[in-house]
């Protein structure tokens, strides 16, 4: 069995996490198989990518069963989760984190490397690091004080505390909660919606943001007239303008 299944939908790649049974948490195979999926990811017919986990969990983080303290802790988050962190990242188009269940430690900082989280009713959020006695890796701090703000994110990374679907909403962790039945649903039409997206300025609008975090205005403002240059040489710019022109909606192909 795979511990990650890849399937296309039109221009929608999907990632599924598959160790249902230890509710996704990751082994190093799960990592090489998580790295050639969002490497066939870069693939410009893929328009958006979902990663879903299998099962009633997202991911549990690190399998905890499958690392000695005796090992090379820093080296091996370099090699493996850093890695894929940085992929997801750097993929020039949305990435959207399917929360369908369980998400703790680094499976949780690797949701809030995707670009927006959508969440079934059935997901609940744990840090998880703070009970065993670990700080939040895998971009982990990175991307909750982004997200939360320092205080709350603090607070909630060294407490532990379960949080439930509808409080991450609340806390603006996800975009939105959906009933569990009518995720997949919801869900592929998110990501159809996205892939439908002018995909070269949403993927300028991604790596923006991600340089806006540590830039001066000025130097924001120039990045956003060089990137807003390219995109007004863009065919899906030309698109959008004429379907406006002509009062019907725009048929971007992402170029
Ligand atoms: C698991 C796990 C798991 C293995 C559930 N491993 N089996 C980086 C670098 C170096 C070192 C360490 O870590 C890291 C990054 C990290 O991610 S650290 C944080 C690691 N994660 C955690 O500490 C979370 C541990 N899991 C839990 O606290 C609970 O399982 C949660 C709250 C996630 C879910 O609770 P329940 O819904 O009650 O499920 P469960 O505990 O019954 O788990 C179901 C099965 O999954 C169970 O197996 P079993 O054979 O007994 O049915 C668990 O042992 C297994 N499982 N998490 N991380």
């Amino acid at each position: 069995m795979p511990e990650v299944e890849v399937s296309r939908e039109g221009a929608v790649q999907t990632i599924t996490l598959n160790r249902p049974d230890k509710l996704n948490a990751f082994t190093q195979t799960l990592h090489a198989e998580l790295h050639t999926a969002l490497e066939q990811a870069r693939d410009p017919a893929v328009r958006a990518v979902v990663i879903t986990g299998a099962g009633r969990g997202f991911s549990a983080g690190q399998d905890l069963t499958a690392f000695g303290e005796s090992g090379d802790v820093a080296g091996m988050l370099r090699a493996t989760y850093h890695v894929n962190v940085l992929a997801i990242r750097s993929l020039e188009k949305p990435v959207i984190a399917a929360v369908n269940g369980v998400c703790a430690g680094a499976g949780l900082s690797l949701a809030c490397a995707c670009d927006l989280r959508i969440a079934s009713d059935a997901a609940f959020f744990v840090p998880g690091f703070v009970g065993i006695g670990l700080i939040p890796d895998s971009g982990g701090t990175f991307f909750l004080q982004r997200l939360l703000g320092t205080p709350r994110a603090f607070e909630w990374m060294t407490s532990n505390r379960r949080l439930t679907a509808p409080e991450a909403h609340e806390w603006g962790l996800v975009s939105e909660v959906v009933e569990a039945d009518a995720f997949p649903v919801r869900l592929a039409e998110r990501a159809a919606e996205l892939a439908l997206g002018p995909t070269s300025a949403i993927a300028a609008t991604k790596r923006l943001f991600d340089q806006g975090a540590t830039a001066t205005l000025e130097e924001q403002l120039e990045r956003e007239a060089e990137a807003q240059a390219r995109a007004a040489r863009t065919a899906d710019f030309r698109e959008g303008v004429a379907a406006f022109g002509e009062k019907r909606p725009p048929s971007f192909s992402g170029s």
